[in-house]
């Protein structure tokens, strides 16, 4: 007998196929594991949301993929944040994130962390904004490269999701939506926590 061979290959197609068909029209091309990304789901149910949610966080501005934005739910009274997503550039041409405006944040800076003089990691503005350069991924995460909110208006609470409006020097503007995780949260929440 040699009938269905590779039963695990043709789940994945199939819960590929289920994105593909849940996603907005030209959102879900860049998936790579969107299957595994959402293996830890304890049911059918669960799945299919966690793929839903997934496929409504990537998003497409020009040659831009931006994917996964999402912030740590604010800790304390603390009147900081910071929002963390991957941006790839598809094109052939350098560009450049130069400013982020969200109305939950009176002050928005793009920050990354460096080592000062006496061995301390230290944030610091990005003079000039994030180079995304041509065909690469520039990835926005705790401990590095972020979007900073120095006002915070209201408290960033786990399971919410809010507005940014991402400046690009060549690509425009997009607006996306930032889905609130834990306190510690590494990862977009629909992606799954791996705690890595
Ligand atoms: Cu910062």
């Amino acid at each position: 007998m040699s009938t269905v061979v590779f039963p695990r290959t043709a789940a994945v197609a199939a819960a590929l196929t289920l994105a593909a068909a849940a996603a907005p029209a030209g959102a879900c091309g860049l998936h790579e594991q969107p299957a595994q990304s959402v293996a830890a789901g304890p049911s059918a149910q669960t799945l299919v949301a966690a793929q839903l949610a997934h496929a409504h966080q990537l998003y497409r501005l020009g040659d831009l993929v931006i994917e996964g934005p999402f912030s740590r739910a604010s800790a304390g009274q603390g009147r900081a944040g910071a929002a963390y997503m991957a941006i790839t550039n598809t094109g052939d041409a350098d560009d450049r994130l130069i400013a982020a405006v969200t109305e939950v944040s009176t002050v928005v800076e793009l920050h990354t962390h460096s080592m000062d003089a006496q061995g301390v990691m230290r944030m610091r503005e990005v003079e000039g904004g994030i180079p995304i350069p041509a065909g690469e991924t520039v990835t926005l995460q705790p401990g590095g490269l972020h979007v900073m909110l120095m006002g915070l208006e209201t408290r960033l609470t786990e399971g919410e999701t809010y507005p940014l409006t991402l400046v690009f020097e060549r690509a425009g503007r997009i607006e996306v939506l930032v889905s609130i995780g834990g306190v510690a949260a590494g990862a977009p929440p629909a992606a799954g926590h791996d705690h890595r």
